[in-house]
């Protein structure tokens, strides 16, 4: 048992049984501490529990997409395409549970809702919606960035007599489509993945865009056991070439300006990057999310690719982002997603010449007309970055609520840490670079900082650890300064909360790259953790 602290259940609490809060388990056990993790799901795997929508695939590959901590398990598990599909990594974190031996301390579907802490015993109190209740030293959560449903702001949404689906949580023995007509809603990353999955099955499908995106293709395949092979052989070099990378991936280091070479050059190189797939090699230039000038260099050449695929060149034009910079709202990866549209069974209804105005116990009504339908699909997004976490009531010193303390935006030192709420770790938490990496990487390098930070605790035989506010502001500050050198703040996205009414303004994601940011938190430990204050254990009477 860790010392410094009151009388708890146990030492560590985790919330979610994802990437995140497994790895922090295995972490916390490493130094003896007990703990008790929770999770809503009947099973563990986090986001990939919950999305088992069809075409649910990583758009990180597969070889990148898994945990680094142990060479032996990444020698042992075998991927089998290049993007790994949901149920493929859904296996390999039950595996994980499994080799682990994690479950023991693992309660299922068992949401938390609530986390107090308490000043006199440097404790936390959990409630759960099962009514049972544990007291802990540390509170760490791990409950992913993009796991709490956006609400689905539509009027009518529960007058639709027929079946509804939405992609966050899809049923488990999956939907048949046969012969039936089915509405999409959304197209974003989930929309663009399942679009051509119900197309193939559906008698006829209808997708309401309201905003186009920007999709790349895959170029998804089976992976060959040489390339595996080969991969493997030098795995432990690739691992130190992601942690230092910008986004977790590997990528050739950028020129400096698309603008400073010729169109034919330029084009050669995003053709090249269409070609292999992916995004990895899409961004060879250095200005691309800072210019944009530069930026309609390559966004163009994504519209003309889009123009070359869709046969009709009206729907093309429909399909092709006009308004926003390439790279500032999520892109996406796909596999013939555009193509899906020269089918004849699919009808694209673009919602900003004629809005949704209403859905209706036969369909959905757009200003113009009505659609009958027979199945009503949802990929309406997430409550990112923050929405899970605001969902749980988190009272920190003085009973101040989290959620009241975000209300105009998250306020974080590091994404990992909360001023006034001590001995509380984020894991990619909101000012991380977090989404805008391989969440692998950021997982991992978020977990091992937690765990050398509680085991530095205890070695000071102190009872806790907050940040200071000082330090919070300077962060907040600076993820904000770094964050306006770029495109992103301009493009309306849930990078910046703008997909979810209400939601202040804050673009939520650190974009100095997971390189720079881990030389920035390992410095900080260098510095005897620069910007936080040690809490004492109270002394006895
Ligand atoms: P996204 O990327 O937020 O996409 C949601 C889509 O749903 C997007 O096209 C939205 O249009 C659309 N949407 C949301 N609400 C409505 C309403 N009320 N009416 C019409 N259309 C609507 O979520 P995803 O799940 O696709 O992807 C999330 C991330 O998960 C992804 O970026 C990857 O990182 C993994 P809008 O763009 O708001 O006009």
């Amino acid at each position: 048992m860790s010392q410094g602290s009151s009388d708890t259940d146990v030492d560590a609490v985790v919330i979610g049984a994802g990437f995140g809060g497994l790895y922090m388990l295995y972490k916390l056990r490493e130094l003896g501490l007990s703990t008790q993790v929770f999770e809503a799901g009947d099973g563990v795997g986090g986001t990939w529990y919950w999305n088992r929508y069809p075409g649910a695939r990583c758009d990180v590959e597969s070889l990148a997409y898994s945990y680094s901590f142990d060479p032996e398990l990444e020698q042992d598990w075998e991927w089998s395409e290049r993007y790994p599909a949901q149920p493929e990594i859904e296996k390999y974190l039950n595996h994980v549970a499994d080799r682990y031996d994690l479950r023991r301390d693992i309660a299922l579907e068992t949401r938390v809702t609530a986390a107090t802490f308490d000043e006199d015993t440097t404790s936390w109190t959990i409630e759960t919606d099962t009514g049972r209740s544990v007291t802990c030293r540390w509170l760490i959560t791990a409950v992913g960035c993009l796991s709490k449903p956006k609400e689905i702001d539509i009027e009518g949404k529960g007058s639709f007599a027929g079946p509804t689906y939405h992609t966050p949580s899809w049923p488990k023995d999956g939907v048949d489509f046969s012969g039936k007509r089915v509405a999409v809603i959304g197209t974003g990353s989930t929309g663009i993945q399942v679009i051509p999955e119900i197309a193939k099955q559906a008698e006829h499908l209808t997708v309401f865009q309201r905003t186009p995106n920007f999709s790349l293709p895959a170029q998804n395949r089976d992976l060959t056991g040489d390339e595996i092979e080969e991969f493997k052989a030098d795995y432990r070099h690739f691992r130190e070439e992601q942690r230092a990378s910008a986004y977790g991936v590997p990528a050739p280091p950028p020129e400096p300006s698309a603008l400073a070479v010729a169109a034919e050059e330029r084009n050669r190189k995003y053709q090249q990057a269409w070609d292999k797939g992916g995004f990895a090699e899409f961004f060879p230039y250095a200005d691309l999310l800072t210019d944009i000038e530069a930026n309609e260099t390559v966004a163009q050449f994504v519209r003309d690719k889009i123009a070359g695929i869709v046969d009709d060149p009206e729907l093309a034009a429909k399909l092709a982002p006009t308004d926003y910079a390439f790279g500032t709202k999520r892109p996406c990866l796909d596999t013939r997603y555009f193509e899906t549209y020269n089918r004849d069974n699919v009808t694209l209804v673009d919602l900003r010449e004629t809005p949704l105005e209403r859905i209706t116990g036969k369909g959905i009504e757009t200003s113009d007309r009505s659609y009958e339908v027979d199945a009503i699909v949802f990929a309406t997004g997430f409550d990112a970055m923050v929405g899970a976490l605001n969902a749980i009531d988190i009272r920190g010193r003085g009973g101040a609520l989290l959620r009241d303390e975000w209300k105009n935006g998250p306020v974080t030192y590091l994404g990992l840490s909360v001023a006034g709420f001590p001995n509380m770790f984020t894991i990619t938490g909101p000012l991380s670079p977090s989404v805008f990496s391989n969440m692998i990487v950021s997982i991992e390098q978020h977990v091992e900082w937690i765990a050398d930070c509680v085991a530095y605790v205890d070695k000071a035989g102190e009872a806790g650890i907050e940040a200071t506010s000082t330090a919070q502001d300077d962060w907040v500050s600076h993820v904000s300064e770094l964050a306006d050198m770029t495109l992103f703040p301009q493009t309306d996205s849930w990078y910046v909360g703008a997909n979810v009414p209400g939601k202040p303004r804050v673009f939520m994601p650190y974009v100095g790259g997971v390189g720079f940011y881990r030389e920035t938190c390992d410095e900080i430990v260098r510095d005897d953790y620069r910007g936080f204050d040690l809490i004492s254990a109270p002394q006895e009477a």
